[in-house]
């Protein structure tokens, strides 16, 4: 049987790397090679990044209106193909197909006509200085720009960073994780039979280290937008920073869960159960450090472990699977390193802990048990290193001062959670936090407007609405004496 090629996508058409060279690419429910991607490098990277640079001139000229009216096509495109790109979503990340169909392919086209769409609201600024003189602010698009994206929501986080830059009139070279690239090749086919016109959208696939480098590194590439890990996150702010990139980084989290006694029980372990373990949490915002008010502890633990045991994991293809397999080999021995580590630094694993083997189809997947342990301190490995994986910590507190310390002592800074019924605290807890997002009461509720993205080492820059549209452009302001 032959297999199917995932092609590059530069100046408007599907073509197979310079080298003729090929990655596989694994279904991790199957552990199996089901396709192959372009292992491309600099030499595709220069093709692609020279017809973004060709097609400038005429995309960021464009009204936004049809500019606009392009992008809504392709949103219009996603939503046809949802079927398609949803199966695609869960056979090349191992998550559960109801929650490609639920999260990752809606988000994706709200992505596109969200960005489309908020192009035709912009305003600029005027300032005027006494009777001297008027000063006017223009922004413009900053040319070609280099959007990378990691495996875990694929094609949610790859729309996510080409929608702004596409809406804002900037050219793109793009590159998609070489774990997932499945629905950024379909997207290619989306853009092709939308007609967007050539070059404005190149899609570069392979391995980080070489067609990513690539990207990072030519000098034509004037901004990065990068969703991925923080040592890869550090490696690329060396490369681009002594050649004045703009930068964005979203990097990796280790985010608080905070449960007051006094929260509403039901909705606060409902909850916590899938900020712990959706998408085999792994998702940046995952809440995989939990900790319970004492008063609490021992009643949301029980739950908490009986709720996590009653899970289930199995295919993502069935309806009622709730856990899938996680994204490769590699990263499950990395998730299972973790579990022992924790047993060594004294942890009690009170549900899960180990890999799951299946049956038929799925029997030689990447499936861990969602994984509760409790004992830890605050300053171990276990609660400072982001694990990425179906794995959480429970640990006692006592107060709100105990809770903020807590929270507070990673490295990270994405999100926190904080389940309170007394508002007064929620605020002045909220403000002591140290993370770029806050729930209160909820988990993953967004609005596209609002800016997103960590503190400390979670990254650097904030995306989502304005801040995402202004990432894209550059701005002059212009004096003119009265
Ligand atoms: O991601 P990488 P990895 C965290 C998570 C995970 C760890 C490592 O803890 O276990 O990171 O995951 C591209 N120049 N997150 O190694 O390497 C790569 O090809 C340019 C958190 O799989 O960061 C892919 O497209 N690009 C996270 C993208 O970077 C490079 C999501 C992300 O891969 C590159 C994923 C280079 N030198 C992992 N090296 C989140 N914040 O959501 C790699 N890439």
């Amino acid at each position: 049987m032959t297999m199917e090629k995932i092609l590059n996508y530069i100046d408007g058409k599907l073509i197979k790397p310079v080298s003729d060279h090929w990655i596989d690419n694994y279904n991790p429910a199957e552990g199996e090679i089901y396709s192959h991607i372009a292992d491309s490098d600099e030499k595709d990277v220069a093709m692609a990044v020279e017809a973004a640079r060709k097609a400038f001139p005429i995309w960021s000229e464009m009204s936004a209106f049809d500019r606009s009216n392009i992008l809504l096509k392709i949103s219009e495109g996603i939503d046809r193909n949802f079927e398609a790109l949803a199966k695609a979503e869960s056979e090349d990340n191992g998550k559960p197909l109801k929650l490609a169909k639920a999260m990752d392919i809606p988000r994706a086209s709200a992505n596109m006509r969200f960005f489309a769409t908020a192009i035709l609201h912009t305003e600029t600024q005027a300032h005027q200085t006494d009777q001297q003189a008027i000063n006017y602010t223009v922004r413009s698009p900053l040319g070609v720009v280099g959007c990378i994206s990691p495996w875990n929501l694929p094609l949610y986080l790859f729309t996510w960073k080409i929608a702004p830059a596409l809406a804002a009139g900037c050219t793109v070279v793009a590159k998609p994780s070489e774990l997932t690239p499945m629905t950024a090749f379909l997207f290619t086919k989306i853009c092709i039979e939308t007609g967007l016109p050539s070059g404005v959208l190149n899609v570069v696939h392979g391995l980080g280290s070489k067609a990513g480098q690539a990207i990072i590194e030519h000098p034509d590439v004037v901004g990065i937008s990068f969703t991925g890990g923080t040592v890869t996150g550090k490696k690329i702010a060396a490369t681009a920073a002594p050649m004045f990139k703009k930068l964005s980084l979203e990097l990796g989290g280790k985010n608080p869960n905070i449960i007051f006694a006094d929260c509403d029980f039901e909705q606060a372990v409902s909850t916590s159960i899938s900020s712990s373990f959706s998408n085999q949490g792994e998702i940046c915002l995952c809440g995989s450090r939990i900790i319970v008010e004492r008063p609490l502890y021992q009643k949301f633990v029980e739950e908490f472990v009986r709720r996590t045991k009653a899970l289930v994991v199995g295919d993502p293809f069935e309806e009622e699977t709730r856990v899938g397999a996680l994204v490769s080999e590699a990263h499950m021995k990395k998730v299972l390193s973790y579990i022992d580590l924790a047993k060594q630094e004294g942890g009690e694993v009170v549900a899960g802990g180990n890999q799951i083997r299946l049956e038929g189809r799925c029997k030689d997947g990447y499936f861990v048990q969602p994984t509760v342990i409790l004992g830890l301190d605050h300053q171990c490995r276990t609660n400072q290193e982001e694990i990425f994986g179906p794995v959480v910590t429970i640990m006692p507190f006592d107060g709100e001062e105990d809770a903020i310390a807590f929270a507070n002592s990673t490295a990270y800074g994405l999100s926190a959670t904080l389940w309170t019924e007394n508002l007064k605290r929620a605020h002045r807890v909220s403000h002591h936090l140290k993370s770029g997002i806050i729930w209160v009461n909820c988990w993953l509720l967004r609005d596209l407007r609002t800016p997103f993205g960590g503190m400390k080492q979670s990254g650097v820059g904030r995306e989502g609405g304005w801040e995402a549209l202004r990432f894209f452009t550059e701005q002059k302001n212009i004096c003119i004496k009265l």
